[in-house]
């Protein structure tokens, strides 16, 4: 039976273990950092790695991520030629497709204003927009963006989404590449940022993309904390431009409390929950992956480290 070193900061290694032991009956589940002899391992579970630690298995085959991104796991803790698989799943698309519709529709129905008049008790109705009137911006249309881009095309909204390659999907509209990105940019009065971290999109959501956008826009930030310039969104707030963020990830995690971002009155923030990774369902893929590998068939969602995602 195959070996697996599970190792994560904030997930729990036993729930993982009876998960993957369940579909995977015998599978040695070693959670750090109790590894024993790291010889003989043949499969890590990783959210990030300490230090030279994957390194140090010599009979390393394959690293899985616990989470979509893997820009924790392109800092060379990985050894070259190993190959990294992304967490795809189901569950974690549903729950990513939950968060944006519902802070698109919160703002979409004017909730904030409301939430306000009911503090001082004001009896106040404003007009209502047909979701059909307005534009939403998907930055990465990918298994994320792409499931959120067509749930919202589904109530109605006119979506558009930027990608590097074009990207068909029914009902979407598509923009590739830095020199579409102005046009696509030009009427999103939401803009949900899905995009991975990599050398290209860090810093993105910067002064000159929100200039670009129009009055009165809401941010949906679930990428990762360094695609955002922090002093540029509060400077950004104070112009209208955009009026509204919501932020799931941050450059440093947990948010420290003294942060400015917590108590901002535009700002809505969100521990870096979009969506998590679900054990139960999660494992299946790993197991997938685990079958996968033995049996000599191609692994499914490798990244290209190159590339960056
Ligand atoms: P995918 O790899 O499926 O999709 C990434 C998308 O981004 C693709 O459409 C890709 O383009 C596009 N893209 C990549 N680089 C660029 C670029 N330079 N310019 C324009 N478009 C670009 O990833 P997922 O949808 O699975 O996940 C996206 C990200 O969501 C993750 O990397 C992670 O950072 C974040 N995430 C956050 C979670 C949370 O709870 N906050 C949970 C899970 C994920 P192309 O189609 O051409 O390849
Ligand atoms: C992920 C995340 O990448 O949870 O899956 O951020």
């Amino acid at each position: 039976m195959p070996t697996l070193l599970f190792r994560s900061p904030s997930d729990s290694g036993e729930a993982w273990r009876e998960a993957l032991q369940s579909r995977m009956p015998g599978l040695d589940v070693r959670v750090h950092p109790e590894t024993g002899d790291l010889a003989g391992i043949e499969y890590a579970l990783v959210w990030a790695a300490p230090d030279r630690m994957l390194h140090e298995m010599p009979d390393l085959k394959v690293v899985f991520s616990l989470g979509a991104g893997v820009d924790h796991l392109l800092d060379g803790s990985v050894p070259e030629g190993v190959p990294i698989v992304r967490m795809v799943d189901p569950a974690l698309t549903e729950g990513m497709v939950e968060y944006v519709l519902y802070h698109v529709l919160r703002h979409h129905r004017g909730m904030p204003r409301y939430e306000r008049q009911q503090a001082r008790a004001e009896w106040l109705a404003h007009g209502q927009r047909r979701p059909g009137e307005r534009t939403v911006g998907i930055l990465g249309l990918g298994e994320l963006g792409g499931a959120c881009a067509t749930a919202l095309a589904g109530l109605g909204f006119r979506v558009r989404g930027y990608s590097r390659s074009r990207r068909t999907l029914d009902g979407i509209e598509s923009f590739a590449g830095e020199n579409e990105l102005n046009d696509f940019l030009a009427d999103c009065e939401f803009l949900v940022c899905l995009l991975p971290l990599t050398e290209a999109t860090r810093g993105m959501l910067n002064r000159d993309l929100f200039a670009r956008l129009p009055a009165d826009a809401t941010l949906i930030h679930a990428g990762r904390g360094a695609h955002l310039v922090e002093t540029d969104l509060l400077e950004g707030l104070e112009a209208g431009r955009p009026a509204h963020a919501v932020l799931d990830v941050f450059g440093t995690e947990p948010l420290p409390t003294e942060h400015p971002f917590w108590h901002h009155d535009r700002i809505t923030v969100t521990p870096h929950v979009a969506s998590l990774t679900n054990p139960w369902t999660g494992a299946l893929r790993i197991v997938d992956g685990i079958r996968r590998h033995q049996t000599g068939e191609p692994l499914p969602d490798v990244i290209d480290p190159a590339r960056g995602y």
